[in-house]
């Protein structure tokens, strides 16, 4: 059978088989749209907003506080400087707060401060060495319910 299709890649010593060809995906960073560049718990760089500042709300509500969707955290993709208190707001037992990402509760930086919280509704966490410390809801992180707070 005569090869119907090549694929070669000029900027890579890569060739790709000619006949069947399947198009190569970009495996997903953690199931969360597999955008190029780093993305951490569905935050992309451009995503952070700043709380820095001495004046700025530095709470993330859930569960419909603070702004939040029913399955969403908000702002899901926090930075704050060191030294700062981040403020969870809404129910915990139906969202449980878990450091990390999703299936990995050692994800991120290493000394994440976030505790695991399933009861109450309200934590204040102190961020107090800079990092990338991401969390999840422990029980809709497959909706996409995940966040990163980026201390600088
Ligand atoms: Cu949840």
């Amino acid at each position: 059978m005569k090869p119907s299709r090549c694929l070669v890649v000029a900027s890579l010593p890569l060739w790709i088989g000619c006949g069947d060809f399947t198009p190569v995906q970009t495996p997903l960073v953690h199931g969360d749209g597999g955008a190029a560049g780093a993305s951490l718990n569905g935050c992309t760089p451009e995503m952070f907003v700043d709380r820095s500042a001495a004046g700025a709300s530095r709470t993330v509500g859930f569960g419909g506080e603070n702004g939040s969707g029913g399955f969403s955290f908000a702002p899901k993709c926090l930075s704050i400087a060191a030294g700062q208190d981040v403020t969870w707001v809404g129910a915990f037992a139906s969202h449980p707060l878990t450091r990390g990402v999703p299936g990995d509760t050692n994800g991120g930086a290493a000394g994440n401060p976030i505790p695991t919280t399933m009861t109450g509704t309200s934590v204040t966490v102190n961020f107090p060495r800079p990092g990338t410390y991401p969390y999840v809801c422990g029980m809709h992180a497959f909706l996409g319910m995940t966040g990163v707070v980026v201390v600088r």
